[in-house]
């Protein structure tokens, strides 16, 4: 017997990140685990990851290239060779380019984050073809550009640095779903004293175990944070030499601030005012040291905590109407209070920033040869294929699917599923499995899972850089999704050289060596499997802001930002209502607010057709309040639908406060083909956008729910 272990990378959406080590007897991966040594993963695992090769191996992995014999939607498929399958396929997208490419539109997203199966060789295809370039958009982008012009960088606190904070707010973030070594960071710190706090309108897992819970209402975070700012001001718990040395436009932020009184904002949010005081109070503790607070009573552990103050958010608070608003004011924060002078104090949204991508060397914008082709933003992927033709508009003649399931995950699910189902649409889908999306392609492409493919990964919740070392062949005739374009770029005669670039050569693209953050020790990298970004110096004492250098145009946090001004945006932190929840209209048809975060044990959609974890989770279930469930009467158990004029889905009631009242929490992201109705949350939520960044808004979402039959 042959036994070997590889040092590999997780590829999911997940800020983790984690070294993975997998061993493999006689060619057989038998068994997934965390790296021992790296200092983030710590040798553990999510239950998720630690079956991975329960998932590599499933009986119903796509091993073949398959050619669509049912309707669509209907998954009837007939195999058929990759020679027929690519001819076809080169033929009918050639056909679609020759009239305009811009009516071929990619479609992926991070089913892999990797640096190499993503973006690289389709990216590169796709320029060369002149396709329409997709907007990548529907996990973080308003946050993304919230933080952008407050901070202008994508990096804050090391993940290992939390041990050492007073205080850890978790603002819309599960973690212990989500972002679970994180969470493991925080029990330390919690065992050296630290005060816990979540801020979520969902007593969540995480929630749960917080010495200090606040729930508002879905979208009112950017209210909280203003009101945070009053008693911080109003209490002079702020660093002004921080303030007055790293900072722009204190002076309008406090004139703003005084606008939002505790009280005001415990009416926008839904909670008590002397909630949004013991907020302050904490996020405030490093700034007032010792003092204890004037204005308000404040429970013994908040009264005593002291910083430095964490922020961890996620992205769960940015998907609403005012979702970049809503990070941007949090993002100020830590400015007021001087946290980012301590290493373990400040704010992490996104440690993407800790690598620079070299995404022209990956992708290849210059095969564009000039042109510029329109943009698909991908969350109102539904819209677009629906739209007709006219007023400067082409339709959609042709998707390629990789890296995502849109039918399960993109929003105003039934517009999609009906875009989907055009049958003068040409669909392309690369996969592991007949997803939902799947269902509907014309050709289905077997793609190769992590475990039999190379790849290069940076991540966004630590500073570590990672390889995936191939641990198995391919099984059955499946591909990387390299290799499918690079066969594809072939058949349509795309001779540039990039095409022939392998695996390795492109990861050794990948990073901006002209950049500090591009900087890679490769024998290091591939001898231990991960490095450290070198400019973030030592793990845990890394404080990137602590003498500002932020990364906006003033050098500054921005208080005030011109570029938001120049963007026809509020220049100041504002208060941007949500545009379904605590909507007075809509109040009288829809009066719950419905918001359907992460299940632990999937992930977004991937890892719902595995049976264990698919057991563990259950059945779809709806959260609701006892008091909401006794107006509808409603028992634990019941079949509830959930509805609005969107469109509905069917689940079990869980009668449970850890729903606050007004609002119900539907787990998820369940495949609709498992799910007893077909259908899952995604049917009822809008494809309404955000403030900035063209994000999707799924926790803005007004609906109404009665019992089934
Ligand atoms: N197990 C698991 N892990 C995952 C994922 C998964 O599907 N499963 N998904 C991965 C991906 S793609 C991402 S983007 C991250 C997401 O990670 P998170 O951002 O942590 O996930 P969300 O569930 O979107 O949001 C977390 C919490 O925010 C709460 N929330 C909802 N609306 C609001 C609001 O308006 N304000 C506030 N303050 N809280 C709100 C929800 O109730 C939820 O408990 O997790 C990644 N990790
Ligand atoms: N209601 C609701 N909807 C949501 C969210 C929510 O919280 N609630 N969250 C949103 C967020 S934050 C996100 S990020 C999106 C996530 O949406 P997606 O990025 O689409 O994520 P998944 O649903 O996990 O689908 C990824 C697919 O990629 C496939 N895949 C994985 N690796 C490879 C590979 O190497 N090659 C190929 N060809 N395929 C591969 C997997 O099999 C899987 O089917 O969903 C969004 N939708
Ligand atoms: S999903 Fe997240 S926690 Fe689980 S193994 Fe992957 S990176 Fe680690
Ligand atoms: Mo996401």
């Amino acid at each position: 017997m042959n036994t070997t272990t590889v040092r590999a990378a997780c590829p999911h959406d997940c800020p983790d990140t984690c070294a993975l080590l997998v061993e493999v007897r006689d060619g057989v991966a038998v068994r997934v685990s965390g790296d021992p040594a790296h200092p983030t993963t710590r040798g553990a695992l999510c239950t998720k990851v630690s079956r991975y090769e329960q998932r590599t191996y499933h009986r119903d992995r796509v091993l073949h290239p398959l050619r669509r014999v049912g309707a669509k939607g209907e998954g009837r498929f007939e195999r058929v060779s990759w020679d027929a399958a690519l001819t076809d396929i080169a033929a009918r997208l050639g056909a679609i380019a020759a009239r305009n490419p811009e009516a071929i539109v990619p479609y992926s997203y991070a089913g892999t984050m990797g640096l190499v199966q993503g973006e690289s060789m389709a990216g590169r295809f796709f320029n060369k073809l002149g396709a329409a370039r997709l907007d990548r958009t529907i996990c973080s982008a308003a946050g993304t550009v919230g933080l952008q012009y407050t901070l202008g960088d994508r990096v804050g606190p090391d993940m290992e640095a939390a041990v050492d904070a007073g205080v850890i707010v978790f603002w819309g973030t599960n973690a212990i779903a989500s972002n679970l070594h994180f969470w493991t960071f925080a029990q330390e710190a919690k065992r050296r004293g630290a005060l816990l706090v979540a801020v979520d309108p969902y007593r969540s897992l995480t929630a749960d175990k917080c010495a200090l819970h606040i729930a508002p209402l879905p979208g009112t975070d950017a209210a909280l944070a203003l009101g945070v700012m009053h008693v911080l001001v109003r209490e002079d718990w702020l660093d002004h030499d921080y303030i007055a040395r790293h900072t722009l436009g204190f002076d309008e932020l406090k004139a703003r601030a005084a606008e939002f009184p505790p009280a005001r904002v415990a009416q926008l949010c839904g909670i008590a005012a002397h909630e949004v005081e013991a907020l302050a109070a904490v996020i405030g503790s490093t700034a007032r040291g010792g003092a204890s607070p004037a204005a308000a009573a404040l429970p013994p552990a908040v009264a005593a905590a002291r910083g430095p103050v964490y922020l961890r958010l996620n992205y769960g608070m940015q998907r609403s109407a005012g979702g970049g608003m809503a990070v941007r004011n949090i993002a100020c924060l830590p400015a007021l209070t001087g946290d980012w002078r301590h290493a373990a104090g400040g704010l992490l949204l996104s440690a993407s920033g800790s690598f620079a991508v070299d995404n022209a060397a990956l992708e290849r914008p210059d095969l564009l040869a000039g042109r510029r082709p329109r943009h698909i933003n991908m969350s109102t992927i539904g819209d677009d294929l629906l739209r007709p033709a006219g007023a400067g508009f082409v339709p959609i003649e042709a998707l390629v699917v990789y890296n995502s399931n849109p039918v399960a995950v993109a929003p105003d699910s039934s517009r999609v599923a009906a875009g989907f189902a055009r049958d003068d649409l040409f669909t392309v889908v690369l996969e592991h499995f007949l997803t939902d999306t799947a269902d509907y392609a014309d050709y289905v492409l077997p793609a190769t899972t992590q475990l039999e493919h190379y790849d290069l990964h940076k991540t966004y919740g630590h500073a570590y850089a990672l390889v995936n070392n191939p641990a198995i062949a391919p099984l059955g005739e499946a591909l990387p999704n390299t290799e499918i374009f690079r066969r594809l770029a072939a058949r349509m005669g795309f001779t540039d050289a990039c095409f022939a670039d392998s695996d390795e050569a492109i990861a050794r693209q990948a990073f901006d060596a002209s950049h500090a953050r591009g900087q890679i020790d490769w024998p290091t990298l591939e001898a231990q499997g991960w490095q450290r970004a070198p400019w973030t110096g030592a793990a845990g004492s890394f404080a990137p802001f602590a003498d500002g250098g932020f990364g906006t145009p003033s050098g500054k946090c921005e208080f005030f930002s011109a570029r938001m001004q120049a963007a026809g945006l509020d220049p100041l932190p504002a208060w941007i209502a949500p545009a379904e929840v605590g909507n007075a209209e809509l109040a009288a048809r829809f009066p719950l607010a419905i918001v359907s975060p992460p299940a632990r044990n999937f992930l977004n959609s991937t890892f719902v057709n595995v049976e264990s974890l698919r057991a563990t989770e259950g059945e779809p279930k709806l959260d609701i309040h006892p008091r909401d469930a006794a107006a509808r009467g409603i028992a634990d158990g019941d079949r509830l639908r959930v509805f609005n004029d969107r469109g509905s889905f069917e689940l079990a009631a869980r009668v449970t406060d850890r729903a606050r009242p007004g609002v119900v929490v539907a787990l998820s992201i369940w495949w609709k083909k498992l799910a007893a109705d077909g259908r899952n949350a995604n049917e009822v939520v809008s494809q309404r956008l955000t403030d900035m960044g063209g994000g999707p808004t799924f926790y803005d979402c007004a609906v109404q729910v009665e019992k089934c039959g």
